[in-house]
C-alpha cells in the first residue's frame, strides 16, 4: 500500500486472511493509518513521516475501513476474505 498525494493507493485492497499489509508514506506530509470503527479497530499507526511504514496482519475476514486522522478526507478499505 502506498500513501501518495493525500490518498491511499489502492483505495480498496482485497487480501486473504493471514496477509500482512504494509503501508508506506511517500508524501512529504505526515499521515496515519487508523481504523474508522473507533478505538476497537485494529489499525492504529502513529504519525508516519516520509518513507515511514506501518504493517498489520489481517487474521479475521471482514471489511476494514480506515482513514488518516490528520486528513479525514483520506479514506480507504481493506477487504479480507477467508
Ligand atoms: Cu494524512
Amino acid at each position: 500500500m502506498t500513501i501518495k498525494n493525500f490518498a491511499f493507493s489502492p483505495a480498496k485492497l482485497t487480501v486473504k486472511a493471514g496477509t500482512k499489509v504494509t503501508w508506506t508514506n511517500t508524501d512529504p506530509d505526515t499521515h496515519t493509518v487508523t481504523s474508522k470503527q473507533g478505538s476497537g479497530g485494529p489499525l492504529k499507526s502513529k504519525g508516519l513521516a516520509t518513507n515511514d511504514t506501518y504493517s498489520y496482519t489481517f487474521t479475521k475476514p471482514g471489511t476494514y475501513a480506515y482513514y488518516c486522522t490528520i486528513h479525514p478526507f483520506m479514506t480507504a478499505t481493506v477487504e479480507v476474505t477467508p
